[in-house]
């Protein structure tokens, strides 16, 4: 059916769609021009690299003002790796942290900037500057944590980058305008020091190829949380002894044999010969009109899954993310840069 749809011109086909979208919902009404979508995007491009990946920014991405030595703080770099079919590829991910893009993010809680309010009474959100989307549009304040790095789009406009892309764990505050109905669009990225390999040294297990985990909450004050509801979609999924552990179905990915959470997923044996599997990442993700139909939902993960029943960032505040659930794709290790969007209606 959706074949079908996609073949006429590009407007044409943007109505046919919603008529069909219409159908399905039984209720048109809701869905005003302004949501009128893309036809769904087909499965992405896969593409396969093996081994490390040569680093172009081996500083960190952020400066930290304090020294403390006690602070888990690690090095966020950047490297470029080339896949099998002759596609460079950025790791972690192309960042808007790198590229210098967009507003750096409001501290709710920062070591680094030594912003630590000590409850959420202690927390002033006056001075988080209004990004404005629509000039008649209602001001959305929300509370995001990201393990590790975040990058916010609202109707496609960059709106808050996490300024701390790997550690110590932050977590922030964000405003904006905007007007019902409007698309939140967050590019997420689990980093890693071993870049291209998915692998972060662990110094607390005392432990040099641990895999790392995601995982993303966030609440606004229009109601909005993150929870099953959003979109999730996957875009690296290593590291892999071999690529073919990784299975497509359309825009679904599969590879649950290898286990989802920590402790049940199992090790690779490759090391430094681990293959990463990537996909190419939809034009215009970010915006308003690229449709989501066709990704997998997110899943919901518990605080003891994503390991932050001890993270001050997230547990000083729990007013702030009252009634929202951790979310990342379906595999919170092996899946390393994910894309999670929502329609708020
Ligand atoms: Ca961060
Ligand atoms: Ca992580
Ligand atoms: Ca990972």
């Amino acid at each position: 059916m959706l074949k079908t749809v996609m073949t006429p011109a590009p407007a044409f086909r943007s109505i046919a769609f919603a008529l069909l979208g219409c159908i399905a919902l039984a209720g048109c009404q809701s869905r005003g021009p302004d949501l009128v979508l893309d036809a769904p995007d087909g499965p992405a491009k896969r593409m396969v690299t093996q081994g490390a990946a040569k680093k172009i920014i081996a500083q960190n991405l952020t400066s930290c003002a304090n020294t403390n030595p006690k602070m888990n703080l690690r090095v966020a770099g950047v490297g470029e790796i080339t896949a099998t079919d002759g596609t460079v590829i950025t790791v972690p991910a192309n960042t808007a942290l790198q590229r210098k893009e967009g507003p750096l993010s409001y501290d709710l809680y920062n070591e680094c900037n030594k912003v630590l309010p000590a409850n959420a009474a202690a927390v002033s959100t006056d001075k988080v500057p209004v990004i404005e989307i629509d000039s008649d549009g209602e001001v959305v304040t929300g509370f995001i944590v990201a393990d590790n790095y975040y990058e916010l789009y609202v109707n496609g406009k960059l709106v808050s980058v996490d300024n701390t892309p790997y550690t110590p764990f932050n977590s922030a505050i964000v405003k904006f305008k905007v007007k019902r109905p409007y698309t939140m669009a967050f590019l997420l990225v689990d980093w890693d020091e071993q870049l291209g390999l998915g692998v972060e040294a662990m110094a607390r297990l005392n432990e040099t190829w641990y895999l790392g985990d995601g995982g993303l909450i966030a609440k606004f004050s229009d109601g909005t949380v993150t929870d099953s509801s959003w979109k999730a979609q996957t875009f690296m999924v290593g590291p892999l002894d071999s690529p073919s552990d990784v299975v497509e179905k359309g825009n679904v990915h599969f590879y649950d044999k290898l286990g989802r959470t920590y402790p049940h997923v199992k090790r690779p044996v490759c090391r430094e010969n681990c293959y990463m599997v990537h996909y190419a990442y939809p034009k215009n993700w970010q915006s308003k009109t690229f449709n989501d139909t066709n990704w997998p939902r997110a899943y919901e993960y518990t605080d003891e899954e994503i390991g932050v029943t001890t993270l001050t960032a997230y547990t000083r505040y729990p007013e702030f993310f009252e009634g929202a659930r951790w979310i990342w794709s379906s595999n919170l290790v092996y899946d390393n840069v994910v894309i999670a969007r929502k329609v708020v209606r």
